[in-house]
């Protein structure tokens, strides 16, 4: 059954990136870009001077405006809801405040095992994050149809990461010293973090996601030995169960894409675990990944953020090797991580037309 029609949403009139994600021919390649809301936006700067970030998040018509926000400047092919990764450890009770100049910051981490149970651990989903799914229903009948929209989580192990290390950090030693230390406790709290997701993903599908990224933001920092051992079974079970459950629920299932920054030595095995899409972060050279990955996935990514610094005409450029390197098709244009807050957001919109600009020729050549 398609959620749309449950829910009387508008029809939708740019399918690329859905026709892309499923290896289908798309006739320019579709682009969006990973916090394409944010601070480099001074109209999201103007809606952040009045609210916190935690009630634009909690606030389905704030979360909603923002989300439209790029939308309305640049010709996207997709919207991303607005919210974080880490309103899954509040829902799990802990306590999350967006510091200024210093980011998320928990005002108790995990210290020990013990610590679990102070969890919230069998948290009703639809009462902790209902607003998420408002926010997302809500997004998808003011975009008229536009573009899709894009739902999404942070994977076990880099919630986990934020959870204990209490915030951001660059070497994860509080996170890793449990994997070392605790194992045991490590497996229990990936496990919880494991099913909160899946219903939370399932939850933003029936809200109206016609995509889902699940972000393991940290993987890199793993190795390879703890990567396969911690992060990667779940990385795949999330995968089999949330397509498992819509099946179960006769729902439409929708495309999922992974984004493990930083894992070079898992990208085949990622190719293989369940996902559509695997999102590259841009040290990795897309000609060697397409190599790599299974001929059955599709790619995502990967300029280097820092190159939208340069002019106009050099991002341009960028964004022609680039496409040359990935080729047209199973293909979606984005970077490799996130947008930094002193962008200018016309570079934002440089890249993204020079994506269908350039993808448009390459196509006619074929
Ligand atoms: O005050 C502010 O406005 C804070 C800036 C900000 C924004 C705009 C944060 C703090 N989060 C967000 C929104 C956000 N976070 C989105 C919005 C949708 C969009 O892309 O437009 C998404 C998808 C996220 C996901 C997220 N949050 C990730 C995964 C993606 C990634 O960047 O790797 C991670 C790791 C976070 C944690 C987080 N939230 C915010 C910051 C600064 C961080 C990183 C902290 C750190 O490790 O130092």
């Amino acid at each position: 059954m398609s959620i749309g029609s449950v829910h009387n949403f508008p029809a939708l009139k740019n399918d690329l990136i859905l026709r892309a994600a499923r290896g289908e021919t798309t006739e320019h390649v579709p682009v969006w870009v990973m916090r394409q809301a944010g601070r480099y936006l001074p109209e999201f700067k103007e809606v952040r001077a009045k609210y916190s970030f935690f009630e634009v998040c909690q606030t389905p018509a704030l979360a909603c405006e923002v989300t439209l926000q790029p939308i309305k400047r640049f010709d996207l092919d997709a919207a991303i809801i607005f919210s974080d990764i880490l309103v899954i450890p509040q829902a799990l009770g802990m306590t999350v405040e967006m510091v200024p100049e210093k980011g998320p910051t928990f005002d108790e981490p995990l210290r020990k095992a013990e610590d679990l149970d102070k969890l919230n651990s069998k948290v009703d989903v639809e009462r902790e994050l209902g607003y998420v799914f408002d926010a997302i229903t809500l997004t998808r009948h003011k975009l008229e149809g536009k573009v899709p929209l894009i739902g999404f989580s942070g994977a076990p192990w880099t919630l986990m990461f934020y959870m204990v290390e209490g915030g951001g950090s660059n070497t994860a030693s509080k996170s890793k010293k449990w994997l070392y230390t605790f194992p045991e406790a490590s497996v229990k709290l990936l496990n919880i973090l494991e099913n909160v997701i899946v219903d939370y993903l399932v939850g933003q599908v029936k809200a109206g996601a016609q995509l889902l990224q699940l972000f393991e933001s940290h993987a890199g920092i793993l190795g390879p030995n703890l990567f396969f051992r911690y992060a990667m079974p779940r990385i795949e079970s999330i995968a089999k169960r949330v397509k498992q459950k819509l099946t179960e629920q006769k729902l439409d299932p929708v495309p999922m894409i992974i984004f493990a920054k930083d894992a070079h030595f898992g990208i085949k095995e990622l190719s293989t675990s369940g996902y559509d899409v695997v999102s590259l972060d841009w040290t990795i050279d897309p000609a060697k990944a397409r190599i790599i990955v299974d001929s059955k996935v599709s790619l995502q990514g990967n300029l280097d953020p820092c190159a939208l610094y340069s002019s106009k005409e050099e991002i341009s450029i960028h964004v022609k090797n680039m496409l040359e390197k990935f080729g047209t098709q199973r293909y979606i244009a984005n970077l490799g991580h996130g947008v930094y807050p002193d962008f200018n957001p016309e570079h934002v919109g440089a890249f993204v037309d020079a994506v269908h600009e350039h993808s448009k020729l390459m196509n006619k050549k074929l």
